[in-house]
């Protein structure tokens, strides 16, 4: 078999010619199982979880529920889940989608009072005709599919949050809030354990068989507008799968990302040839270009994995930093390269 034939049988043929043409791609052979999240301080315990099924070679759509869902059942995270911060009027709203190699997918935004927001979104895309609930509707959805509804309480850390926050009632996002390099010490940034604080979390992965999936799960802006969605429910803004490619996943200011289309855009720089790296280096620099706002003073940091296994990532600021598993190693800690300096 003739490299090109293997390259085919593999599944690969396009991806390398397509690199080869342009020359903006580098080939690297398959690596798989492979899982990759955003924030390395949870990505920890959330691709550990991920790895457990990827290593027994199962589905990549199971790995990436199983792996946020970590966060998602969390009580002390700032971020994702019932424990998060809630909105400017007291309550916690959730978000979250998710997204399998046969580009179905399924998301849920403002949700209330359900403990796994990741899980409804995967029964949205598998139960019922559509792709997106939002608010009551999908908080029914969930019940009606056997979701608990939760008492509505918040978490000791997000209280405290809430009532520091009351007396300024300023809306401002906190910058890398995720990674505890913050500069609004009010916020809480310390996990159980002492691991710093984060926010969305966004995992892409490749199983064994070479399929790729993405979920993302948030409570979104802490002390966001009553109503607000960000980018993380948002197919086409907060994750992205397109299985002949690769998968893209988004995290920071979310209303930069739907702007742009994010993580769509990263998937479709990757199909003209770009390394993951770049296709998100020009995601980041898209927003640059067109935010209304100052770009040092907004965060977004996209993620990206190809079919290849090559991965990478980009941030507008310093501070956005990622975890990856593969070939049964521990997490490693990776830091994305950022455009302003
Ligand atoms: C949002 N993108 O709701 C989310 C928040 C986030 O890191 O990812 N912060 O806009």
């Amino acid at each position: 078999m003739n490299r090109r034939e293997l390259l085919k049988t593999l599944g690969l043929g396009s991806l390398f010619l397509a690199a080869k043409k342009t020359g903006l791609a580098r080939f690297v052979a398959p690596t798989r199982p492979i899982v990759l999240s955003t924030w390395h301080g949870q990505s920890k315990v959330a691709n550990a979880a991920a790895w457990n099924i990827l290593r027994e070679r199962g589905d990549s759509l199971d790995a990436v529920e199983q792996g946020v869902m970590t966060m998602e059942n969390d009580w002390g995270n700032c971020c994702v889940g019932l424990g998060g911060n809630p909105d400017r009027d007291g309550h916690v709203t959730l978000d979250a989608s998710i997204m399998n190699h046969n580009t179905e997918c399924g998301s849920v935004a403002f949700l209330e009072r359900i403990k796994n927001p990741i899980q409804v979104a995967r029964a949205v895309m598998e139960k019922s005709p559509h792709i997106m609930l939002v608010g009551k509707g999908a908080q029914q959805f969930a019940v009606a599919n056997g979701f608990t509804l939760e008492e509505e309480k918040l978490s000791e850390h997000a209280e405290k949050a809430y009532k520091e926050w009351l007396i300024k009632s300023e809306y401002k996002p906190v910058m890398n809030i995720e990674s505890g390099v913050i500069q609004q010490p009010k916020v809480p940034n310390k996990m159980k354990g002492g691991e710093y604080n984060h926010d969305t979390i966004g995992m892409i992965a490749m199983d064994a068989s070479g399929n790729l999936s993405g979920a993302c799960t948030t409570s979104g802006m802490g002390f966001k507008l009553r109503g607000r969605v960000g980018d993380s429910p948002i197919i086409g803004a907060g994750l992205y799968v397109d299985n002949e490619v690769g998968a893209v996943t988004a995290t920071g200011h979310g209303e930069e990302v739907i702007r742009i289309s994010g993580s769509f855009l990263v998937v479709e720089f990757m199909r003209q040839g770009y390394s993951p790296d770049v296709a998100c280096r020009k995601a980041v620099e898209r927003i640059m270009k067109k935010t209304p706002r100052n770009a040092k003073e907004i965060q977004v940091g996209f993620i990206a994995l190809n079919k290849g296994g090559e991965y990478g990532a980009y941030a507008i600021n310093k501070g956005f930093d990622f975890g990856v598993t593969k070939g049964g190693l521990d997490c490693k800690r990776v830091e994305a390269k950022y455009i302003v300096k």
